[in-house]
């Protein structure tokens, strides 16, 4: 599956080129992603979401990420639980920021995925949040906070959006 959808094509380079790709280990880990959405277009981010295991799917993985990278994505947000190796995966094929959300689909209830995510040898950063839904909307908080360093729109969304929480959003 994949989803794709540029909000705001004003704050993109090029009207089509989603800005965040969003990459799950499978489609089991969809219900993890449903408020970082609104998130990102809140944010004026345009994003594709593929469904791409590191395990199950290595070429198809390769692909994507190959093909997002030369039309110029910026960040990737690589969601999986278990034996997580997505994230990582991404970070080898990259040098774009790549941002691990771990999923609690196991019996470990998501630790397994956060030490596989978060425990990048040295030279390969995945900058890993927190398990699940709220580690999913940080992911997309953070990649907004990254974007907003060379684009004022993006900037004034994430100030606004910091407003809200101060005023008791959450
Ligand atoms: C991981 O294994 C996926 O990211 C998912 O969280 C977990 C279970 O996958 P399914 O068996 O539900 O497809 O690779």
């Amino acid at each position: 599956m994949a989803e794709s959808k540029t909000t705001d094509p004003g704050h993109s380079k090029k009207k089509s080129v989603p800005r965040v790709v969003i990459l799950l280990g499978s489609s089991s880990d969809l219900p993890v992603i449903e408020k970082m959405l609104p998130l990102l277009d809140r944010f004026g981010l345009g994003y594709l979401v593929e469904v791409a295991s590191a395990h199950r799917q290595p070429e198809k993985l390769k692909r994507i990420v190959k093909k997002t990278e030369k039309d110029g994505a910026e960040v990737y947000v690589a969601v999986a639980g278990m034996a997580a190796h997505l994230p990582g995966v991404v970070a080898s094929l990259t040098g774009r920021p790549v941002i691990g959300v771990p999923v609690a689909s196991g019996p470990l209830a998501g630790v397994d995925a956060l030490l596989s995510i978060v425990q990048m040898p040295p030279g390969v950063p995945v900058a890993t949040v927190a398990i699940g839904s709220a580690g999913a909307r940080n992911a997309a908080c953070l990649a907004a906070r990254m974007l907003a360093l060379k684009d004022p729109k993006v900037e004034a969304a994430v100030q606004d959006y910091r407003r809200e929480l101060a005023r008791g959003g959450r």
